[in-house]
């Protein structure tokens, strides 16, 4: 049985690796340079919508654009576009899975977010982190441009996440009362944690 383990612990090792999540001090969630809903864990990368979308009013579309954060010549960014002006509550986003994985030791999770001035945003963009326990842990940047900027959030900032060796999901959250305007696109690149 340890032997077949160990077989398995070795080929997703391996299959991590060859997407080099891993890089020095940081852990690379998605760089979306891939151009597909798959992170760098191997994860997958999707939309949510309220409701599980009852709500028509309300939508959010995710597509791959080749305007890299980093300037990464062959590189992609993740364009979300969001609209949370409905009747109703309403609140969307994207997810992707984080696989488990151990944070023990770093320290900040980082990424790279703008606006699209023609298309609006919002000034504040709300991110998630859940831990094992799937409460979901909250934080709101307060200042998107119309230029790629780097995000860097103490991980101390989520203090609803309890257990941090077992992370599940990174959030993008658009809401209608985070919002302004309530419908819009940003841009997204280089998920990662650092130590
Ligand atoms: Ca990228
Ligand atoms: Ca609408």
């Amino acid at each position: 049985m340890a032997r077949f383990t160990g077989f398995v612990f070795m080929a997703l090792w391996l299959s991590c690796g060859a997407l080099a999540a891993e890089e020095g001090n940081s852990l690379i969630v998605a760089d979306f340079d891939n151009a597909q809903s798959t992170n760098n864990l191997g994860k997958e990368i999707e939309i949510w919508l309220q409701g599980d979308g009852g709500d028509e009013t309300q939508t959010c579309q995710m597509s791959f654009v080749k305007d890299d954060a980093l300037g990464e010549e062959r590189g992609h960014s993740l364009q979300l576009d969001y609209d949370v002006d409905s009747p109703n509550p309403a609140y969307n986003g994207m997810r992707t899975d984080l696989g488990n994985f151990d944070a023990t030791g770093y320290k900040n999770l980082n990424f790279y977010v703008k606006g699209d001035a023609a298309r609006g945003f919002g000034k504040r963009l709300k991110v998630e982190l859940i831990g094992p326990d799937m409460r979901p842990s909250p934080y709101i940047f307060d200042g998107v441009t119309t230029e790629w900027q780097k995000v860097t959030i103490p991980l101390s900032e989520f203090w609803v996440v309890r257990d941090w060796t077992q992370l599940q999901k990174f959030v993008v959250v658009f809401a209608d009362i985070v919002n302004d305007p309530k419908s819009g696109t940003v841009y997204l690149d280089h998920v990662h944690f650092s130590k």
